[in-house]
C-alpha cells in the first residue's frame, strides 16, 4: 500500500538518522525533498504547501533542536502531520440502534461502489446487523446481476425491481427492509464517467426520498488528483458524509489518499484493498500514516518499547518495591531495560502522552552511564546491602568507576531517599 511513497520517505529519513543533530540545514534539505516526494506522488499543491509549512515550523522550533535523534524526531513530526492530514481520528459510520439505517453509496464509474456495497454488507452482518442490499444501478446491463452474485456469496438478500426506476427502487427498498426486519439498507447507485447532471439529480432525488444516515463517496485511489476533483464536485451537489478509498492494494501514488480529506473536508471512513469480499478496513489515520512511514514509524517504535519491557521482570520489581526490597542490583536491571530500548531522550520522544516540556527537556543520557558505572563497581553484597557502604568502600567504587566520591555519595543518598519514600508509601498503602 503506497509502497513507492513509503520507500522514498524511508530513504530520506534514513539520511537524517545518520547525522548527529538536527540543524537548520538538514531540516531544510529534508523538507525540500519531502516536498518533491509529495508533489511526485500527485498530492494537491496547496495541501503540500501547508504540510511543508507546518512541518518546518515544528522542526525549526526551539525545543526541537535539543539533543534528540534527528531521524526519530523528524519521523515523529512527519507522522503527526500525516495523521493530521489524514483526519486525526477514525470517524465511524452512524448506525441507528433501532429502526432502519440507510446508507447510500455513490461515486464515479468503475470506482468500486458495487464491490464496496458487498464488502460493507458482509462487515455489518458480521457485527450482527441485518443488511439489505439494493440494486439501484439500472443503467449498466450487468450491474444488478453483479450485486446479486455478491449478495449470494455472503448470504445477504438483494432488493431489485424489473422497472428501470432508481427512485422507485430506493423508496420501495426501505419499505421492504421494514417489512422483512432488515435494519441496514445499502443502496448501490449507478456510476458516472464524470459529474453528469441527470445522474447527479437522480442521486439528489434518492437522497430526498430515503433520507440516508450516511452517503459514502467511493473513490479509486489510483486516479490521483482527478479523484480529488470529482470528490469535490460530488460533494458540492450531494454533500456526502464520508469517503471510501478503493484499490489501495494497487500501486496508487498516494496523492488521492493524502489530499482528499483536506481538500473535501470529509473523513475517510474505509479503505478497500482487494477484490475479495473481506478486503475492507475501517480507516484509521494513524495506521495509514504508520504504513506510509514504513519501518521508521513512531508507532512501531512505541510498540518496541512496550514489547521490550519485560512484564514479568516489571512485576517482580514492583513486588520488591512494595516490600521495600529494591536494591542496587534491581536498579541495574532497570537501567539495562532502558538501554535496550535506546537512549532515555529517544524513549521520551516516542512515548505518547508525555508532556512536551518533558519530551524536549535536555535529558542527560550520560548521567545514566555514570550511575551504571558506579553500580557496576560495587560488589554484589554492596549492591544488595547499600548500608555497608562506608568511606573506604565508596572511594574504591569511585576509583573503579572513574567517578568522584561526591558522585558515589550522591547516588547512595538519592537511593536511600528513594527507599525511605517507598517505605512511607508502602505503609500508607500507596502501592496498590
Ligand atoms: N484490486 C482491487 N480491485 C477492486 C477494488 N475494489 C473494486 N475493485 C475492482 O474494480 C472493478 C470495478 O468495481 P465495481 O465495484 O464494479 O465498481 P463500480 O463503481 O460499482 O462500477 P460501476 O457500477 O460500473 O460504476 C472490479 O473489477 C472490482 O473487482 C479494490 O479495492 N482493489
Ligand atoms: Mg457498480
Amino acid at each position: 500500500m503506497l509502497q513507492d511513497l513509503s520507500l522514498k520517505f524511508d530513504k530520506i529519513l534514513k539520511k537524517v538518522t545518520g547525522q548527529g543533530k538536527l540543524t537548520e540545514k538538514n531540516i531544510s534539505d529534508t523538507i525540500r525533498e519531502i516536498r518533491r516526494i509529495l508533489l511526485d506522488a500527485d498530492v494537491n499543491f496547496k495541501v503540500t504547501k501547508e504540510f511543508i509549512e507546518s512541518v518546518s515550523i515544528k522542526a525549526m522550533g526551539q525545543e526541537v533542536l535539543a539533543s534528540l535523534s534527528p531521524g526519530q524526531l523528524l519521523t515523529k513530526i512527519f507522522f503527526d502531520e500525516l495523521v493530521t492530514l489524514l483526519g486525526t481520528e477514525n470517524v465511524s459510520l452512524k448506525l441507528n440502534a433501532t429502526g432502519v439505517t440507510v446508507i447510500m453509496v455513490v461515486g464515479l464509474q468503475g470506482s468500486g461502489k458495487t464491490t464496496f456495497c458487498g464488502k460493507l454488507a458482509n462487515k455489518l452482518k458480521g457485527q450482527g446487523r441485518k443488511p439489505l442490499l439494493v440494486a439501484a444501478d439500472i443503467y449498466r446491463p450487468a450491474a444488478i446481476e453483479q450485486l446479486v452474485a455478491l449478495g449470494d456469496a455472503i448470504s445477504v438478500p438483494v432488493f431489485r425491481l424489473e422497472e428501470k426506476d432508481a427512485r422507485k427502487i430506493a423508496r420501495e427498498s426501505v419499505q421492504e427492509a421494514i417489512a422483512k426486519g432488515h435494519n441496514t439498507v445499502i443502496i448501490d447507485t449507478a456510476g458516472r464517467l464524470h459529474v453528469d447532471e441527470a445522474l447527479m439529480k437522480e442521486i439528489v432525488d434518492i437522497k430526498e426520498i430515503v433520507q440516508p444516515q450516511e452517503i459514502l463517496f467511493v473513490v479509486d485511489s489510483m486516479t490521483g488528483q482527478d479523484a480529488v476533483n470529482s470528490a469535490k464536485a460530488f460533494h458540492d451537489q450531494v454533500d456526502f458524509d464520508g469517503i471510501v478509498l478503493t484499490k489501495m492494494d494497487g500501486d496508487a501514488k498516494g496523492g488521492c489518499a493524502l489530499s482528499i480529506r483536506s481538500v473535501v473536508g470529509k473523513p475517510i471512513k474505509y479503505i478497500s484493498n482487494g477484490e475479495k469480499v473481506d478486503a475492507l478496513e475501517v480507516f484509521f489515520p494513524d495506521r495509514l500514516a504508520s504504513r506510509i512511514l514504513g519501518k521508521g514509524d513512531v508507532v512501531s517504535l512505541v510498540e518496541k518499547v512496550q514489547s521490550e519491557f519485560d512484564e514479568s521482570e516489571a512485576e517482580e520489581l514492583e513486588e520488591k518495591l512494595r516490600k521495600n526490597k529494591f536494591d542496587f542490583e534491581d536498579f541495574l536491571k532497570q537501567i539495562k531495560m532502558i538501554k535496550k530500548m535506546g537512549s532515555l531522550s529517544s524513549i521520551m520522544a516516542m512515548i505518547p502522552g508525555i508532556p512536551a516540556q518533558l519530551k524536549n527537556a535536555n535529558i542527560d543520557d550520560n548521567a545514566l552511564v555514570r550511575i551504571e558505572a558506579i553500580i557496576r563497581s560495587m560488589t554484589k553484597e554492596e549492591r544488595m546491602k547499600p548500608k555497608i557502604l562506608n568511606g573506604s568502600r565508596r572511594s574504591r567504587i569511585a576509583r573503579g568507576s572513574g567517578t568522584s566520591i561526591q558522585d558515589v555519595n550522591r547516588l547512595v543518598k538519592q537511593f536511600g531517599d528513594m527507599q525511605t519514600m517507598m517505605s512511607r508509601m508502602t505503609k500508607r498503602g500507596g502501592f496498590r
